[in-house]
């Protein structure tokens, strides 16, 4: 069911207006550990491990010794900051105890804080208060945890765009043009003869531009998935082509064993690195080539799968040798796909034709030696060229999540077929449900409207404690 965000936080306050705590800082030996706490009883739970005099002025932190609420016996020197409603990151009452970075004094505090009544917070949940009291919107919401999971700039970059409202303006400012048409048709049904139907010229033309600026939205989808999720590019070729050292090269250290047998590689292996604020993952494989041997073929069966998820397949290439019947095999397994030829080894004499495996000279080549290290710089300009110049007319505003293109892929077939009906329809009153369709969808992106599934499948990813 959708509510508006009003019903929603009627909702949401009588089944969570109660104190929940989390140890916020991840579990483990550190500097500093953080508790949280968040609700209407937040301060008077807080109060109870410290002195009877303590006294909490809002937005300040101030150094405390705590003691078991139960036992009297202290616990830990540490600070307790109090953030009072509304202007804390809930929108509640928030205490944070700020102790030593030890698991044991963390759990005893929180063990403590749960006798008192309080309760453990569900993953996000902190996040989802903020959201439902009206912090945040659901992109700055979903941007939280971007920030916390991202690894690059770039996705960094995006991150930080819709924590500060970039998408957010953008789809609000849509759906606020579509709340004005659907007045205007609406008013002109109930008053014909006070308010004039819609001019529908006009109106399909604002239409096609708010259509054409989602169809961006929608052709960003990969550069999306690459800031997010890195550019899978997976190493190929026979074996002995030199992929594993191709791998190492790129990752800058000795991750996959390379030797003169052929056959050397049987999993894949997995590097991340960054090359120009964006996160690439470069998967070395198995040779691909006809084997009995039952676990290198388990190997090749796995390269074919991780053919089918690159973002890049890498074709490793060996110049010094004559082209054999196991690179025209890889030739076809790799038809279809997208890629780089690295004609490796170039530090030796040539013997591969490499119009035999390249016909038409369909794919990019470098030339290449991981051996004196000549060519891996021209590689990784490959690289930069085919990813990274791309990602840099990327309109960041307009970067969509998978739920969120969902999104705006329903927002858009309803605008389209508003258009048909526009040069078709005799009356207005048929455009009315499309355009509430289309602001329900673009309210689901920026939270005005939600579902409680989509809420539960959103803020579960999250870490407890946010
Ligand atoms: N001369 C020369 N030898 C190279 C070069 N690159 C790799 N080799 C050698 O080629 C052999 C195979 O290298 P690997 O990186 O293990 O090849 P691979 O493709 O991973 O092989 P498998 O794991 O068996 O499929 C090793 O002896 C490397 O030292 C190069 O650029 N020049
Ligand atoms: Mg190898």
């Amino acid at each position: 069911m959708l509510l508006s965000k009003n019903e929603g936080q009627n909702r949401n306050l009588m089944n969570l207006g109660d104190t929940i705590t989390a140890i916020a800082t991840p579990l483990g030996v550190g500097g500093v550990g953080v508790i949280r706490v968040s609700g209407p009883d937040a301060r008077a739970m807080a109060s109870r491990f410290l002195s009877p005099s303590t006294r909490f002025k809002p937005n300040t932190i101030r150094h405390v010794r705590l003691s078991s609420p139960f036992s009297g016996e202290p616990l830990d020197d540490g600070c307790v900051a109090f953030f009072k409603a509304p202007r804390s990151y809930t929108g509640e009452d928030v205490i944070e105890f700020h102790l030593h970075g030890s698991v044991h004094i963390l759990k005893r505090v929180t063990q403590e804080l749960v006798r008192l009544g309080c309760r453990m917070a569900a993953p996000g949940e902190f996040t989802r208060r903020a959201f439902v009291n009206g912090k945040l919107d659901l992109t700055k919401a979903e941007s939280v945890i971007d920030m916390i999971h991202t690894s690059s700039d770039r996705g960094h970059a995006v991150a930080l765009n819709h924590l500060n409202g970039g998408l957010y303006r953008r789809m609000a400012g849509i759906r606020t043009q579509l709340m004005e048409i659907l007045e205007h048709v609406e008013g002109s049904l109930d008053f014909p003869d006070e308010i004039e139907p819609i001019n529908r010229d006009d109106t399909m033309r604002r239409l096609s531009e708010i259509d054409r600026m989602l169809e961006h939205t929608q052709n960003q989808k990969d550069f999306g998935k690459w800031i997010t999720s890195g550019i899978k590019c997976v190493i190929v070729g026979r074996p002995n082509a030199g992929k594993s050292s191709l791998m190492n090269r790129l990752a800058g250290e000795d991750r996959a064993i390379v030797s003169s047998i052929p056959g050397t590689t049987r999993d894949f292996i997995t590097v991340h690195t960054e090359l120009g604020g964006v996160r690439f993952e470069f998967i070395d494989t198995a040779g691909i080539r006809e084997t009995d041997d039952p676990v290198e073929l388990l190997g090749v069966k796995r390269v074919r799968s991780l053919i089918r998820q690159a973002d890049l397949v890498v074709w490793v290439v060996d110049h010094s040798t004559a082209v054999r019947s196991e690179d025209t095999d890889i030739l076809k397994l790799l038809r279809l796909r997208n890629g780089v030829i690295c004609l490796n080894k170039s530090d030796k004499k040539q013997r591969c034709d490499i119009t035999a495996i390249n016909p038409h000279d369909r794919w990019p080549v470098c030339r290449i030696s991981c051996r004196s290290g000549d060519g891996i710089d021209a590689f990784k300009a490959f690289l930069h060229d085919r990813f990274i110049r791309q990602l840099d007319a990327v309109d960041l505003d307009l970067m969509c999540n998978i739920r969120q293109q969902s999104c705006v892929g329903i927002v858009r077939d309803h605008l389209q077929s508003i258009c048909r009906d526009m040069r078709v329809a005799p009356n207005d009153d048929c455009f009315a449900f499309d355009l509430r369709q289309a602001i329900l969808h673009l309210g689901e992106i920026t939270g005005d409207t939600f579902n409680e599934a989509v809420l539960d499948g959103i803020f579960s990813r999250f870490c407890v404690g946010k």
